[in-house]
């Protein structure tokens, strides 16, 4: 499945229909009182999270969502029919901005979460509404109002737990696809991931949590080098994150220190996150490996995702540092 995870759309809420213009025929009475009906409202635009939706790609095809316009008034002060509504589903995750002025309209986050994103305008009002005193035969109705429209830039980043960076070719993939159902392409060259993979790491009996792996990173990233910077974004939302050096590494403290200025240059707040450092293929280390110090406080995990070794240690402390996450109050809590 191709990975799409930024597209552009165009919404547009019908336009309220028009009032009516129209006078009361009886019999005997030659000259009626007015009695045109109102318009009906344009439909209106709604997005709606959907976690069944793992990408964009939709978007690449149809680009414009536009809902029906309300019916005209009618006579016999019957009121127009009301424009159909549409729902556009979104994967969790979306970030929706307006693409003129660049202002976040949504972020739809939760699986459900609904929001009317572009208003059907109001059906105008009838001659009936216009008659007064002086005025008994009001030739005029009002024009519905105009529908809301817009140009959509969507932008996916995905919701995980527990976000997955080193270099290309750590064993990032190989991680994710020995704790969890995830079954990533793995290969013996870098940039073997080309976009991002999600798997689901169950943990005991119930308890589950979700891994980001995403391409490698490597120096420079943060300006657009390699890949690293397109998907560095998926890692903001993460709770915590895993930097992984692999033990065949020529200077593993170095990888270390150039991924974290890589995370930071890219967004600084993503050394504010919890993390965890990781060594790879423990299996292959060289003989005379010694668990280097990379940070004070940062807990080092030794690892062989081949050798099925440290896997329960790593997934014990993610459990416990994604537990700590969740009962901290969220921002929008807070704030
Ligand atoms: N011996 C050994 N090899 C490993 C281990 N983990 C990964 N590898 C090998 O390392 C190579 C790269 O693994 P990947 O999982 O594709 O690495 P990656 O970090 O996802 O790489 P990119 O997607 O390119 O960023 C593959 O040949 C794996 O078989 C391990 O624990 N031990
Ligand atoms: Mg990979």
């Amino acid at each position: 499945m191709k990975f799409v995870d930024s597209a552009k759309i165009t919404v547009h809420a019908g336009d309220g229909g028009k009032g009516c213009v129209s006078f009361r025929r009886e019999k005997y009475v030659p000259k009626g009182g007015p009695d045109g009906g109102d318009g009906g409202r344009g439909g209106h635009v709604y997005l709606r999270a959907n976690r069944q939706l793992a990408t964009l790609l939709d978007f690449k095809y149809k680009k414009s969502y536009i809902a029906d316009r309300g019916g005209n008034g009618m006579s016999s002060r019957k009121t127009g029919k009301d424009g159909g509504d549409i729902v556009v589903g979104v994967p969790c995750g979306t970030v929706v901005r307006n693409a003129e002025t660049g202002e976040v309209m949504c972020d739809m986050v939760d699986d459900g979460q609904e929001i009317m994103i572009a208003k059907g305008g109001r059906g105008g009002w009838g001659n009936q509404h216009f008659a007064t005193a002086t005025r008994q035969a009001p030739r005029f109705a009002q024009p519905g109002e105009k529908g809301d429209g817009f140009e959509l830039e969507m932008e996916l980043k995905l919701m995980a737990d527990v976000g997955l960076v080193g270099f290309p070719n750590a064993g990032k993939s190989t991680l994710i696809s020995a704790i969890s159902a995830a079954r990533p392409k793995i290969a013996d060259y870098p940039f073997t991931t080309l976009v991002p993979n999600l798997g689901i790491v169950r943990y005991e009996e119930y308890k589950s949590f979700v891994m980001a792996d995403i391409p490698g990173i490597i120096e420079g990233a943060a300006e657009g080098r390699g890949l690293g910077l397109q998907f560095l974004r998926h890692i903001e939302r993460t709770k915590i994150l895993v930097v992984m050096v692999s033990a065949n590494s020529e200077d593993i403290a170095k990888e270390y220190a150039t991924l974290l200025n890589e995370l930071e240059k890219f967004e600084p707040t993503l050394l504010l996150k919890p993390r965890i450092a990781v060594i790879s293929k423990m299996d292959i280390a060289p003989e005379d490996f010694t668990v280097p110090e990379l940070e004070p406080g940062v807990d080092v995990i030794q690892i062989s995702s081949v050798a099925g070794h440290g896997l329960k240690a790593l997934k014990d402390e993610l459990w416990k540092q994604v537990s700590i996450q969740n009962q901290l109050p969220t921002e929008d809590a807070v704030s």
